[in-house]
């Protein structure tokens, strides 16, 4: 029985009981077995620590929101109030709660696993070190993605309705603060439907492929190298 089918996935839709989501949910699966398949060989292909650890220094400074060097669980606050700001949303709001908590989700994630000395800040080697360790960890990598996912979908998905729209990606990367261009949206979905499966898909892809032109390399804009 291989990985996939052993990890359960971060699907929180309705029960798997029509054809289209088993189909969509089989896409999902062969998507990701195809990125861990590529695990199996990275050790072999030199070009592929230098892009990889490129993705996540990109994605530690988007993080580090107050620039200090270093992340921090005030950095997922600020990160929730830029949201809460570009949303005009009142500190007392349902929606305002929900980002926050998506936020907060994806920093006590990493603190949990990425802060090995425990004193409240990731460094840049902690972060590498962690993605270094769930890259070579299939089961860990499965269960970092799909809370990654559960967290940064619950922020970027403004109206809650499954669906990331091309507003909502651009709202993601102002927020953010990483520059998306025009066709970053076409590029990431490929035509299909953003949904949370693609999502997880495509974080899958940003943190595993070795391939220059995947398009989740795109998900938080261009890569610097
Ligand atoms: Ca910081
Ligand atoms: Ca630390
Ligand atoms: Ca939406």
């Amino acid at each position: 029985m291989s990985v996939l089918h052993r990890i359960k996935l971060g699907h929180r839709g309705p029960a798997a009981n029509d054809l289209d989501q088993l189909e969509a949910q089989d896409t999902v699966r062969q998507g990701l077995e195809g990125c861990l398949q590529k695990m199996d060989c990275m050790d072999e292909i030199e070009t592929v620590s230098s892009l990889r650890q490129a993705k996540v220094r990109h994605l530690f400074n988007i993080y580090d929101a107050d620039g200090n060097g270093v992340l921090e669980k005030f950095d997922f606050q600020s990160i929730a109030d830029n949201f809460a700001r570009a949303r005009g949303l009142e500190s007392e709001a349902d929606s305002y709660r929900r980002l926050r908590d998506g936020s907060l989700k994806v920093w006590s994630r990493l603190q949990q696993h990425a802060d090995k000395n425990g004193d409240g800040k990731i460094t840049l080697e902690e972060m590498l070190s962690y993605h270094n360790l769930i890259t070579h960890d299939p089961a860990l990598f499965q269960e970092q993605v799909v809370s990654l996912t559960e967290g940064i979908f619950q922020v970027l998905d403004s109206d809650s309705d499954g669906v990331i729209t091309r507003g909502e990606y651009f709202e993601f990367a102002s927020c953010l603060g990483f520059q998306a261009l025009p066709e970053d949206y076409e590029l990431i979905t490929q035509g299909q439907e953003f949904t949370r499966e693609l999502f997880q898909e495509r974080l899958s892809e940003f943190f595993l492929s070795p391939l220059a032109d995947s398009p989740g390399n795109r998900l938080f804009g261009k890569v610097p190298k």
